[in-house]
């Protein structure tokens, strides 16, 4: 199949899945052109299979704001017809799935029917879509897609709940390269570079918005800290970050928690981790913790959106009510003290992460594209 995959290029769950899944569809003999504004970041080398086309918007002093719909939604038919793509798969629906619609009108004008797969991902329903200057564009785009996916079954719930839709939405969860994340022995694991050998080492992954409580980041580990030696790798960035760096600084932790900035090599970071914090208020799926499952790394994870789904309760880790620091130091404390109990959360990780291997998921991906190809043969 050749498929066109519009997303965000930066760093954040949607991008990533995004560029994964598109490079193994290219691994399996589709050919996948990924169209956004700059290289996605997960998107390194281009391999075979797969293309790239950046949205160039034209600045003119008339603008006050850049009309980058307009640049995608072009680019879109462009494209569509220089190589004869067959499906347009949007991730994430603001402005994704409204340009979608827009250059499948253009096309639909020129006799070309191109069915379109709108993803859903958690912020763009959540947090920014259901605000009410955004709501009937989404509403529109979402009715008006071919086929609607969900990362999880509670982002399902929260759509219909949100939205007046019509369409079906299928739950096709978010998924992990296994192969690429685990036992990788090229991977150098070096916890003396970080850690003292009695330290555990504690990671926080993610945009250092709002909505990942930041602060409540910090105070676990702060609790945690005062009961076992223990280092705070904070990785990644966003407006959050600088507070947090003052909130140390007050609590006097400053030396123990390590300020990465976003980063690349997420697997070197996990290998030397011990646990996985992510208190969020709200989260769709949770990607970052299931790739740090996937590295044999328990989360200690708040329980709202569809984070039970990934972080099965006393298994892979423990799940906590949004805000409710003491509970998550103690469960990271239960984890974290006695070494038999920590390996037996790490391989409980692996072995829930193993059920999000990409080898299952992709699969239900494909057949959705054959049935949207099919709609319109
Ligand atoms: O978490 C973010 O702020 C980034 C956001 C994104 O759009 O990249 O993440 C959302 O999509 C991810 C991939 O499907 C999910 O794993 C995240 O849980 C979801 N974030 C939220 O729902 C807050």
């Amino acid at each position: 199949m050749k498929i066109a995959i519009v997303c965000y290029p930066t760093f954040g769950g949607s991008g990533v899945v995004a560029t994964e899944l598109g490079l193994e569809l290219a691994r399996r003999g589709h050919e996948i052109h990924f169209i956004t504004y700059s290289q996605p970041v997960r998107l390194a080398l281009l391999s075979p299979n797969v293309y790239y086309h950046e949205v160039n918007v034209p600045e003119y002093p008339l603008f006050h704001y850049q009309p980058y719909e307009l640049a995608l939604s072009s680019k879109l038919v462009d494209m569509v017809k220089l190589h004869r793509i067959e499906l347009l798969h949007v991730h994430y629906a603001i402005p994704h799935a409204y340009a979608g619609y827009m250059a499948k009108q253009m096309l639909k004008d020129e006799g070309i029917n191109i069915p379109m797969v709108t993803t859903l991902h958690g912020t763009d329903i959540t947090l920014v879509g259901n605000h009410p200057f955004y709501k009937p564009a989404v509403t529109f785009s979402i009715n008006k897609s071919d086929f609607v996916t969900s990362v999880s079954q509670s982002l399902k719930d929260d759509t219909l709940k949100l939205f007046n839709i019509k369409n079906e939405i299928e739950v096709i969860p978010n998924f992990i390269e296994l192969d690429k994340n685990t036992n990788d022995p090229s991977i150098p694991c070096q916890r003396s570079v970080m850690a003292k050998k009695n330290e555990r080492i504690i990671t926080h992954i993610s945009n250092f918005r709002k909505v990942k409580r930041i602060p409540d980041v910090i105070k676990i580990f702060y609790n945690i800290q005062k009961e076992i030696p223990a280092k705070l790798m904070m990785v990644g960035d966003g407006p959050e970050k600088e507070k947090a760096e003052y909130l140390c600084q007050e609590l006097g932790i400053l030396d123990k928690v390590i300020f990465f900035g976003n980063s690349n090599e997420i697997d070197k970071i996990l290998c030397l981790t011990d646990l996985f914090l992510l208190p969020s208020e709200t989260e769709s799926f949770g990607l970052a913790a299931l790739e740090a499952m996937a590295c044999r790394v328990p989360v200690i994870s708040s329980n709202s959106g569809g984070l039970p789904e990934v972080n099965f309760e006393g298994v892979s880790g423990y799940l906590s009510d949004v805000g409710n620091i003491e509970e998550m130091a103690q469960n990271s404390l239960k984890i974290l003290k006695e070494d038999a109990t920590l390996q037996t959360f790490k391989e409980n990780a692996l072995s829930v992460a193993k059920q999000f291997d990409i080898k299952n998921i992709l699969p239900l991906y494909e057949a959705l594209y054959q049935k949207a190809i099919n709609k319109y043969l």
